[in-house]
């Protein structure tokens, strides 16, 4: 099975796809960026789940380069997988931190039996993940997991994003 990668620019919260993956912090309890506008529009029963993650498996919170699924509340998805970038530093090479979010959240796909997700580009906001660089590591990521998710779409909210994960996959 081949995955297609297909870039849109945009808002990811008004997209139609089986999962939507929401660029998290480990709390699990919303925030600003992607995170702010997915609790917003997706309504109250996400948090509402997230906070019961936190009550059971997740009492320190998700660990930054995993992922979670939540009910998708009222967005047009079945799922938000919920994923925690790394923040970057030039101290540090967090790169693998980065893949493992993109490599986790499609085994969470999987295990749902997703064949459609979104996914925002991942630490580029609040965390300071350059772009050019967060859209190599996400596009090689994707290409080079084994998954049954058929359609890998990138939504990226600007002209910057969206250009930097073309030239990726051009
Ligand atoms: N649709 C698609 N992309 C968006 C949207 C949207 N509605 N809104 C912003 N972006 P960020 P991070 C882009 O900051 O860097 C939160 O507070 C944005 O332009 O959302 O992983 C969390 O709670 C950028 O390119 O996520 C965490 O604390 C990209 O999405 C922290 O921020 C990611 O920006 C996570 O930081």
């Amino acid at each position: 099975m081949t995955t297609t990668i297909t870039l849109v620019q945009g808002d990811i919260t008004r997209e139609s796809v089986d999962a939507i993956v929401n660029a998290a912090n480990s709390s699990l309890l919303g925030g600003g960026g992607v995170d702010g506008a997915i609790h917003r529009r997706g309504g109250p029963e996400i948090l509402a789940e997230c906070r019961r993650l936190r009550a059971s498996h997740y009492g320190k919170g998700l660990p930054t380069g995993k992922a979670v699924a939540t009910t998708a509340g009222n967005l047009d998805a079945r799922w938000v997988i919920h994923t925690v970038g790394p923040v970057h530093t030039p101290t540090e090479d967090r790169s693998d931190l980065l893949a493992s979010c993109y490599r986790e959240s499609l085994r969470v796909a999987d295990e749902l039996g997703a064949r459609t997700v979104a996914f925002p580009a991942v630490s580029t906001g609040a965390y300071r993940w350059p772009m050019d660089d967060a859209a190599r590591i996400a596009v090689g990521t994707v290409r080079h997991t084994p998954t049954a998710v058929e359609e890998v779409r990138f939504v990226l909210f600007d002209d910057r994003a969206y250009e930097a994960f073309s030239r990726q996959l051009g």
